[in-house]
């Protein structure tokens, strides 16, 4: 079995501990220490649930037991898919105390990503609710247990019929190990990037505490706040900028809401004096729209955060007099970089660009086509090194290679305009990668997906503008088998069990893809001429 690291040159590491980035903290032992402060103080609300400091910590630390139990081992990874409901933090503080590394997946996610995600991490244990927004993740489990027998144990939350109960995951904490080391890899983020499936993200005790703690900072996040985490939990964007984690870390109160939408979140911002939030550019754009004919009291909301795609200025600007909050716009990415406009930025700096690093030793390059730095105020191809960002994904030399520089530059794969005083505005991808209301869907994976069909000779995926979502995802499809339509082909995704979000939008079935004289076209350039052929035909419908 492969160890899980994440290691930066000892020079660098050196530094980062130097400058107090740094400091030797854990998750369970911030948690510990919250605990031990104010027990009292409601930590997670979940519906009619509220549980303290003492309760989480206390629940972590049987579970942790309860894990070890069973016969799991510390450095073991731990495949989890929960949706925004409490448990998700007893499991995850439970795994971190016992020194077991979760696997963030998302509830959206099936059988093909699960499996994926299982064998690349070599994963020995899977923890999931019983059901979520309608889908029975014990039979998700099934097939995941035929489909990779290393996974030995199965948790669910609630109803776990053959499998173990998460409740009766429990054991007496006497023996548990010493908290785990804070250079350690505490968990696995998944990536979205641009080819084949999900890589993962090995971050560090050490490093990720630092993300949160800035961004506390940053998003001037105490104990007085309330966080309301509307997007899925195991995201990377509400977990740490500052997200649940950053909120915990506070010793804020974290509010889990089960869907982003105005229905759900508005009356719990209301009830639960929310402070904070983060959201995605589509969900905004709802929410905004959603407020004029809103009953509820948003008045307790003092910052919205919106990332993980590009907000267009004309939403930006409207922010406030809609929502009567202030907007910090964030840029970050599951790999590390987290940029934020600050909340003492003049509106232009705010409503233009997509913030600044969090950290004075974050290194941010924008270069050419030939790795040559630009002029400040020109477009380029954004790298960086720094105190939270990756060195390496976990298993996965080729994506190694290809996206870090030899000297640890991660490459974002994101065009961006570097500005006075380092704000960065985004203008773009590289990479083939449709970024639909934020979820990132790979255009190699999916093309994969629809070459598996017996009707498909070739496909092409690529994003086209969308109102509502950002972008979407279109296919063109040369069909190999007469009268294929595109309902089929959707349906049949499905059934391969692979996540909603990833179902193309749209298919559009062509004679053939036109090529070069040459007769050899990069499946870079293909994507780029469907595209503009689509955008040009259909600009009114765009
Ligand atoms: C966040 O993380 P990921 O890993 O799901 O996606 C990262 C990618 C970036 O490389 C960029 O292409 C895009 O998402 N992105 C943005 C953006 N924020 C992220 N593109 C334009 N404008 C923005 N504000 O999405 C994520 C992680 C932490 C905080 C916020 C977002």
């Amino acid at each position: 079995m492969k160890s899980v690291e994440q290691r930066w040159p000892d020079e660098f590491a050196r530094l980062y501990r130097e400058a107090g980035y740094w400091r030797g903290e854990t998750f369970p032992g911030f948690l510990r220490d919250r605990a031990a402060e104010r027990p009292d103080a409601i930590a997670v609300v979940d519906g009619a649930r509220r549980w303290s400091y003492a309760e989480l910590h206390r629940r972590a630390e049987a579970h942790a037991a309860g894990f070890l139990a069973l016969g799991l081992v510390p450095g073991q990874r731990v495949v989890v898919q929960l949706g925004n409901i409490a448990e998700f933090f007893s499991v995850v503080f439970g795994l971190f105390r016992a020194g077991l590394v979760p696997v963030y997946s998302l509830p959206a996610h099936r059988l093909t990503e699960i499996v994926h995600l299982a064998q690349r991490s070599e994963a020995a244990a899977y923890i999931a609710g019983e059901d979520y927004d309608g889908f029975d993740y014990r039979v998700l489990a099934r097939d995941l247990r035929d489909a990779v027998p290393e996974v030995r144990h199965v948790v669910i939350v609630g109803d776990a019929q053959e499998f173990m109960a998460l409740d009766a995951c429990v054991a007496d904490t006497a023996n548990l190990p010493a908290d785990p080391d804070p250079a350690a890899v505490a968990f696995m983020q998944i990536s979205g990037g641009s080819t084949g499936l999900p890589k993962l993200i090995p971050r560090t005790h050490d490093d990720y505490i630092y993300s949160f703690r800035a961004s506390n900072e940053i998003c001037s996040v105490t104990q007085d706040s309330v966080f309301l985490v509307a997007l899925p939990a195991a995201h990377n964007f509400p977990m740490s900028s500052p997200g649940h984690m950053g909120a915990l870390y506070a010793g804020a109160r974290v509010v889990l809401s089960l869907a982003p939408n105005p229905d759900f979140t508005f009356p719990l911002i209301e009830r639960e004096r929310v402070t904070i939030t983060g959201l995605v550019p589509p969900l905004a754009l709802l929410w905004m729209q959603a407020a004029p004919t809103n009953t509820r009291d948003l008045s307790s909301l003092k910052i919205l955060l919106v990332g993980g795609a590009k907000f267009i200025p004309e939403a930006a600007k409207r922010v406030r007099a809609t929502l009567g909050c202030q907007l910090q716009q964030v840029f970050g990415m599951a790999e590390g970089l987290v940029n934020y406009t600050r909340l003492n930025d003049p509106d232009d700096i705010v409503i233009h660009t997509q913030g600044r690093p969090i950290s004075p030793d974050d290194e941010v390059l924008v270069v050419d086509d030939q790795g040559r730095e630009v002029e400040e105020g020109k477009p380029g191809y954004l790298l960086t090194r720094g105190p939270y960002t990756i060195r390496a994904y976990h298993n996965d030399e080729a994506a190694n290679q290809r996206s870090f520089t030899p000297d640890g530059y991660y490459r974002t794969g994101d065009v961006v305009r570097r500005l006075a005083g380092g704000y960065l505005e985004v203008l773009g991808r590289a990479g083939d990668h449709i970024n639909r209301a934020g979820e990132k869907i790979s255009a190699e994976e999916i093309e994969d997906h629809l070459l598996a069909h017996s009707g498909v000779f070739d496909a092409a995926i690529v994003s086209i503008p969308d109102p509502t979502l950002g972008e979407r995802s279109c296919a063109f499809v040369i069909a190999q088998e007469e009268g294929l339509k595109s309902s089929t082909l959707k349906a049949w995704m499905r059934k391969r069990g692979i996540a909603a979000f990833k179902v193309p939008d749209q298919i559009v079935f062509v004679d053939r893809f036109e090529t070069t004289a040459a007769g050899k076209v990069s499946r870079k350039e293909l994507r780029a001429r469907l595209r503009g052929e689509f955008l040009t035909q259909n600009e009114e419908n765009v």
